[in-house]
């Protein structure tokens, strides 16, 4: 008798976990999550009021980089005169930085003192 009997060949095997329709057979179930995905931080341009920039370098500041007509403009720049500062506008980070320092690259380019700043929103 031969001691090397031989098996009828097989289908070659695969391990569960990469059986077609995942694990071994049994139903998978995913844990749900809720998402918790909030809206980007805005920040606010704030303007400072100061005894020496021109109220007309001020409105037309505002006019030329927040987009506000002359009369918009011209309301800001009061509010910011009589309350010592105001919002220009609203951004997200990148922009509100780049307004700042457009602004106070204008300002002292003309040789006034003209502060702004942004914050947070909120
Ligand atoms: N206070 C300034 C003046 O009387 C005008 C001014 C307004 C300056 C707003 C700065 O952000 C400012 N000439």
């Amino acid at each position: 008798m031969n001691s090397m009997a031989t098996k009828p060949p097989s289908a070659p095997t695969r391990p569960a976990t990469q059986q077609p329709g995942g694990s071994d057979g049994d139903s998978v179930v995913l844990e749900r999550r809720t998402q918790k995905v909030q809206p980007p931080q805005m920040y606010q341009v704030v303007m400072l009021n100061d005894d020496y920039t021109p109220m007309e370098f001020v409105v037309v500041v505002i006019q030329e980089y927040f987009s506000k007509d002359r009369e918009a403009a011209t309301q800001i720049m009061l509010k910011i005169h009589l309350d010592g500062k105001g919002v220009c506008g609203v951004y997200s980070r990148d922009v509100a930085a780049t307004k700042v320092d457009q602004v106070m690259e204008a300002a002292q380019r003309a040789g006034h003192p003209l502060q702004c700043v942004s914050e947070p929103v909120e």
